[in-house]
């Protein structure tokens, strides 16, 4: 099978924004998917460059308008690759590729009789380019743009979109999926239960004159959406380029509600008065808000995906995006949802199962996974849900449900740290007789890992590839692997080599939302004090209390130190990353402590012990019979936060 999949092609007269990054980072994420089951992929994205807006833009800036679309059509071609987007084709509607085919089709319809020229009156809004029925009006105002439509009266050419309004409305109606989700084909069909005018597709040059001029009149420029939308068409070569032939009847475009009418309406009867079949697909989506309104360019209160991606990674800004929306449906972007995201589900839930997995295969397995032996239920019920969750997450990812498929994948990764929890491989590891039983839970941790890294790559490509990588496929490989025939069970081969890394994703806390990188605490080093554990405490006062700093930290690497039974090198954030010696060997294995959240004394003078500077200490019970019991909290906190 083939797709050809389309974002709309946004206009230039403002910057890319977070709402633009959503349309286009889904586009790339559906290639990817639909790549990855082995099916060839055309993806376009673009610029929309000619009409009111960007003359206007261009004139506020003082440049020509090709100019002005030059300057700002290059920030979003320079937006996509850092996001990791990457369209098959950018096309520009300045192209003369695009400006030569629009003008074909205009002579095509316009010789069909399709296209007359009439007169009218009306209320033109600038902001949506188009006149507004008294119907769509909101106390006279135009509901999207909130401004006051100026009535105009002209001659213009208009498109005969209303003899095609019978066809239209029986297309939808015998393909179900024409455009989803369903209630934006409701609200289409709606629309059509009215009588359909025909649509005004010129501007008099006299008041606008960057546009692409009609072939049979000279008078006039075409309509931006006119324009605009045949860039679906010249993309792929329109007449007779072999793209075209091969790709048009794959069509499929991604858009947000607000430009449903000229997708849903306009460019269908459009298509069909061409003599050419409809796009297979319509997949509209909801908006970003704000506080509850839309994040918009007119309404100023955009988010730069530059800036998101400089404070939470490409990765994460992804994985949100298609986390957090239910595609269809409106969502609320803020730097609290965005960091609780990666903290949760990133950082702890995903990262903490692969440093975990990938420690243990390194320490208790020679750093190769090793051969499974006899299973038990649980790890049968692990391989089950790593399985069915591949078939279950493409199910979704078809339909554009994103959420739901990374909901299936979240609830395999959440299944197998629990598998680590009740396996204790800590445990298995210090019985000779049960290194089977650790080999089989090792090789089912690597395995899960690797479905995991597989079906998170149109996701999170990065995190995908180095999840790939840690598990000893090269790039190479991986590159071409695909969920056919590498969706399935077992595919791992025993004795590969595992590569350790750095963390997939590192924990934030609040002040990343405002583009500040969390600030490395500068820690002195000193050598020869030692910590004094334990000391004669009689009664103190509050002030004396009041010093010490006591703070949750949560450890994000654990290791024993070289000649000691009972020292362990702990890494914790709290919230910033430091080294803290910890007198627990006896009684916790490092693996069971990374995702831990403990509390620690953070102002102790740093003190050198085995060799290793500790800057903290970490508070634990000590029973009657001298056994430890780290501290705890009975509640996920932030790191960093102050006990008191
Ligand atoms: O309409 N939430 O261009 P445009 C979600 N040039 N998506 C949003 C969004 C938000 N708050 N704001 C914008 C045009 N978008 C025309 C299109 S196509 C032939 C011509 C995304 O720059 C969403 O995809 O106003 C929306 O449909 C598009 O940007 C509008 O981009």
């Amino acid at each position: 099978m083939s797709l050809y999949i389309t974002t709309p092609i946004y206009y230039v007269n403002a910057q890319p924004h977070l709402g633009h990054a959503y349309t286009t980072i889904v586009a790339d994420t559906y290639s990817r998917f639909r790549r990855l089951c082995k099916e060839d992929v055309r993806f376009q994205t673009g610029t929309d460059e000619h009409g009111d807006k960007i003359a206007e833009a261009a004139a506020a800036a003082g440049i020509p308008p090709k100019e002005y679309a030059d300057r700002i059509s290059r920030l979003f071609q320079e937006a996509w690759p850092l996001l990791n987007i990457e369209p098959d084709t950018f096309i520009r509607t300045t192209d003369a590729h695009h400006v030569k085919t629009v003008q074909e089709i205009l002579q095509k319809v316009h010789d069909k009789g399709d296209i007359y020229l009439g007169s009218y009156s009306g209320l033109y809004c600038r902001g949506c380019e188009r006149f507004l029925t008294d119907k769509e009006l909101v106390d006279g105002h135009c509901p999207d743009h909130q401004a006051l439509p100026q009535p105009i009266s002209e001659s213009n050419y208009f498109f005969r979109m209303s003899k095609y309004q019978e066809w239209l409305i029986d297309h939808i109606e015998k393909n179900p999926d024409f455009i989803t989700p369903e209630r934006y084909k409701n609200e289409v069909l709606s629309f059509l239960s009215e009588p359909l005018e025909d649509l005004c597709i010129s501007r008099p040059k006299s008041r606008l004159d960057w546009g692409i001029p009609l072939p049979f009149d000279a008078g006039f420029v075409t309509y931006v959406w006119f324009d605009a939308l045949i860039n679906y068409l010249s993309g792929i070569g329109y007449p007779d380029g072999e793209e075209f032939n091969h790709y048009w009847s794959v069509a499929e475009h991604i858009i947000a509600k607000d430009i449903l009418k000229p997708h849903a309406i306009y460019w269908p009867t459009m298509l069909r008065a061409l003599g050419l079949a409809p796009y297979k697909r319509l997949h509209v989506h909801g908006y970003w808000n704000i506080n509850e309104a839309k994040m918009s360019k007119s309404i100023g209160n955009v988010v730069r995906p530059e800036t998101l991606r400089q404070d939470f990674g490409v990765d994460t800004l992804r994985y949100f995006l298609l986390r957090e929306m239910s595609f269809g449906l409106d969502a609320s972007f803020s730097d609290e949802t965005i960091i609780a995201r990666q903290n949760s589900d990133l950082a702890n839930d995903l990262g903490n199962l692969f440093s975990r997995s990938l420690t243990m295969i390194n320490k208790f397995a020679k750093g190769t996974v090793p051969a499974p032996a006899d299973l038990e239920p649980q790890d049968r019920a692990l391989a089950e849900a790593a399985t069915s969750m591949v078939a279950a997450y493409s199910a979704h990812m078809k339909s554009f449900a994103f959420h739901r498929a990374l909901q299936e994948v979240w609830s395999v990764i959440s299944l197998a740290n629990k598998y680590i929890v009740t396996s204790e491989p800590w445990v298995l590891a210090k019985e000779p007789a049960k290194t089977h039983r650790l080999n089989t839970v090792l090789y089912h941790l690597a395995e899960t890992l690797r479905l995991i890294g597989l079906v998170l790559l149109p996701v999170m490509p990065e995190t995908s590839m180095k999840m790939a990588a840690a598990l000893g496929i090269t790039p190479e490989v991986f590159r071409k692997h695909n969920l056919i025939d590498h969706g399935i069970w077992g595919l791992t081969e025993p004795g590969v080599k595992i590569q350790l890394g750095a963390s997939l994703f590192p924990r934030l806390d609040k002040k990343n939302g405002q583009n500040r990188s969390p600030q490395k605490q500068k820690v002195q080093a000193v050598s020869g004090e030692s910590i004094k554990a334990e000391s004669d405490i009689g009664l103190i006062s509050f002030d004396d209390f009041r010093k010490l700093d006591l703070r949750v930290a949560e450890i994000t690497a654990a290791e024993k130190i070289d000649k000691s039974d009972r020292l362990l090198k702990l890494t914790v954030m709290a919230p910033e990353e430091r080294t803290v010696v910890a007198g627990i060997a006896e009684y916790y294995e490092p693996e069971e402590l990374v995702g831990r959240q403990v509390i620690m004394v953070a102002n102790l003078k740093p003190a050198k012990l085995m060799g290793v500077t500790s800057h903290g200490m970490i508070l634990a019970a000590r029973d009657e019979k001298g056994r430890l019991t780290l501290s705890s909290l009975a509640a996920g906190a932030m790191p960093g936060s102050k006990v008191s």
